[in-house]
């Protein structure tokens, strides 16, 4: 970058801070003392404050000083179930009493609960709980989200959960990226006849879905107790002919060979992974397909089995963290919390938790081009932390450090700190 880059004019320009742009692989991209400019909702400018032309103040139609907060990307929540109805607290309270997850499903608890709350919701209703959760991430630095259908389970369901993701990406200075995941859970009406039910997702509700523009992906749970990799594959093929990508819900229980399916289909991404093997993670890398784990279900659900990350480092596969909001197996809206997890439970390094709430999130919603690290060209969407140094995001169990949340160059989002000193 030279002197003559900074442009003749800038909406505003942002001094007194310290920059994690997540744009190399040094950990965290750091700009120590930096400055930055935004024009349209871009950055137009970046570097040292050494580097910041003299004028540059004068070129500025308003300046904010921020007293050495780290500015970080936007964080990227690239795997949620965020609209949803009710939820499972009593079934949690169940089993911590001794009912075994099997008599709750029998007695209609699990997911066909939501299932059930979702089906009875007014569109209304569903917004209206699902943005209260969203307010959460967006005062958590969160300026995109994918959120995933698959608590309907017939076509009208399906579209209303889709109908409401679009809604919260209008209300919301969010970017919300949808999903489509029909393929989720047997619902009751077809007991026994999963393949009748896939044939519903494939003549069907996927045409829908492309039909109306309500989702860019397609996602399936490929596991023993939902959906086996022929029935996934018949998903997929209708994904690809509708023109959607997709992701895929894969070896999270045990392996099914998900993710080579997934990357035979040049998959964006294959999600949870506990129990991901070498050749698994080898077709991922051939394929391109970015590894997202998520720590609050593996919390969640006791689960002993980790995801090889090692493996995953040694593929050069990209890993991406996300909430997996949703009421049965991960209810949290707090992305830094699953920085915590991640470190602690799977052995990632702060920096790569960071990158996995940025980063290859993006890379894992192919929005690459535009979010997910602090660039010249790039989206201004960001947030500023009232933290010492960048580790400090994975490190505290709880509490928000988030001072605010830029998007596009507007602050969106203002909290006061409650970290504590
Ligand atoms: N895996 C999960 O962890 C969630 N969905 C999935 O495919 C669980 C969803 C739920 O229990 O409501
Ligand atoms: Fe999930």
């Amino acid at each position: 970058m030279t002197l003559s880059d900074f442009p003749a004019m800038v909406d505003t320009l942002w001094l007194d801070i310290h920059l994690a742009t997540l744009a190399d692989q040094t950990p965290y991209g750091i700009i120590e003392k930096g400055a930055m400019a935004v024009e349209n909702g871009r950055i137009v400018w970046l570097g040292s404050i050494e580097t910041l032309p003299a004028d540059a103040l004068t070129k500025a139609r308003s300046v904010n000083r921020l007293d050495n907060a780290w500015v970080t990307p936007g964080l990227i929540d690239c795997h949620t179930h965020l609209v949803h109805a009710g939820n499972r607290a009593r079934e949690f309270e169940m089993r911590l009493n001794g009912a075994t997850y099997e008599e709750i499903a029998r007695g209609g608890g699990g997911i066909i609960s939501t299932v059930t709350a979702v089906r009875n919701a007014l569109e209304a209703d569903l917004y209206e709980q699902s943005a209260g959760r969203l307010k959460a991430m967006l005062a958590e630095g969160v300026t995109a989200v994918e959120i995933k259908s698959g608590y309907g389970l017939d076509t009208e369901n399906e579209l209303k959960m889709l109908r409401v993701a679009r809604q919260l990406g209008r209300e919301f200075p969010i970017t919300v990226m949808a999903t489509f995941l029909g393929a989720h859970a047997l619902p009751p009406e077809y007991t026994g006849r999963p393949d009748a039910y896939i044939d519903l997702v494939v003549d069907e509700m996927i045409p829908a879905v492309a039909a109306k523009g309500l989702a860019t992906a397609v996602d399936a749970f490929c596991e023993r107790i939902a959906f086996t990799p022929a029935q996934t594959e018949r998903v997929f093929t209708a994904a690809r002919q509708h023109g959607l990508r997709v992701k895929l819900h894969a070896e999270q229980l045990s392996d099914s060979n998900g993710a080579s399916l997934a990357a035979r289909f040049g998959a964006l991404s294959a999600d949870h992974l506990e129990h991901l093997s070498a050749t698994g993670a080898a077709a991922m890398a051939a394929a391109g397909t970015v590894a997202v784990l998520l720590p609050g279900a593996f919390y969640f659900l006791k689960e002993t089995c980790k995801p090889p990350v090692d493996l995953l480092r040694g593929q050069g596969i990209p890993m991406a963290l996300s909430t997996d909001c949703n009421p049965g197996t991960s209810p949290t809206t707090s992305p830094l919390l699953m920085m915590n997890m991640a470190c602690v439970n799977f052995g990632l390094t702060p920096a790569e938790a960071l990158a996995g709430f940025t980063v290859n999130a993006a890379r894992a919603l192919d929005m690459q081009d535009q979010w997910g690290i602090l660039e010249v060209g790039k989206q201004a969407d960001f947030a500023v932390w009232d933290i010492e140094e960048p580790a400090e995001l994975a490190y505290r169990m709880g509490g928000n450090p988030c001072r605010m949340t830029v998007k596009g160059g507007e602050i969106v989002s203002r909290l006061s700190s409650t970290a504590p000193g």
